[in-house]
């Protein structure tokens, strides 16, 4: 396929000037044009980080955004302002944000329509629960969780503009150092392009690239990347470290 690899590095609430600059120097020799690759990092971290990657081929965002274009949210961020700092992607439901701050799926897909029509790429996260994969409810979930994003964004499709970036990331292999195997995400990443393919069509589908997230490591990453529906990667604890990220990025190209 043409999809070229995505590497992003989700910090989630880590760092600090001194450990940020060191982690983005560290990384930075590894890349070159062959892999897109992109940095989530704290809010109050977006100045800094967009200096360090000033001319650089590295992308970096936040890690949420309001739907909301401005007013009493107190707390909340708005795409305008995040594009003040330079920033081209964002994540948008990460489970960490639907189990902590009750994300519904419909509000996940508010946030994924105006970071869209503010000209933001988002990347839009998805997963089963451990309880919900052993109930063999995974497809369901999968359904439930994107068909809103879909449903709500397909007018971009009409449009043009539709420039959205899907992560994968089962809740039970996030921070646990247990990955899906390789082929157990290649299942839900074809399901997750057939589903798109069967909503917005074949171009959309074979354009859209579907990250993998959840414990990869620089071990790990090349057999997960190597698989047909699989673009690239959502890198949390890896990320932290500039070798690893390093590692795999290398494991990408
Ligand atoms: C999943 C992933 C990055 P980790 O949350 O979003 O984190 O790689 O630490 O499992």
């Amino acid at each position: 396929n043409s999809r070229k690899k995505l590497v992003a590095g989700n910090w989630k609430m880590n760092g600090s000037f001194d450990s940020n600059e060191a982690l983005v120097l560290g990384f930075l020799p590894e890349v070159d044009d062959q892999v897109d690759v992109s940095v989530f990092c704290p809010f109050p971290y977006l100045s800094q980080v967009g200096k360090l990657l000033e001319d650089q081929r590295v992308t970096f965002g936040a890690q949420d955004v309001s739907a909301k274009p401005g007013g009493a949210y107190t707390g909340d961020v708005s795409v305008d302002m995040l594009k003040e700092f330079g920033v081209k992607q964002v994540l948008v439901g990460h489970s960490e944000r639907r189990q902590y701050h009750a994300e519904s799926s419909v509000a996940v897909a508010e946030k994924a329509v105006a970071a869209i029509q503010g000209g933001i790429t988002p990347i839009v996260c998805v997963g089963e629960t451990l309880a919900e994969r052993e109930a063999g409810k995974v497809e369901a979930v999968i359904a439930s969780q994107l068909d809103p994003v879909v449903e709500r964004c397909s007018k971009f499709v009409e449009s043009g503009t539709w420039n959205l970036v899907i992560a994968y990331e089962p809740v039970w292999a996030i921070g646990t150092g247990v990955t899906a195997s390789p082929e157990q995400a290649q299942e839900v990443h074809a399901m997750i392009r057939a589903r798109l393919n069967a909503m917005l069509g074949p171009e959309v589908a074979q354009n859209t690239r579907i990250l993998y997230g959840g414990s990869v490591k620089p071990g790990n990453a090349s057999e997960i990347f190597a698989k047909v529906d699989i673009d690239g990667g959502l890198i949390g604890g890896a990320a932290l470290s500039s070798d690893d990220f390093s590692g795999i990025i290398r494991a990408a190209r």
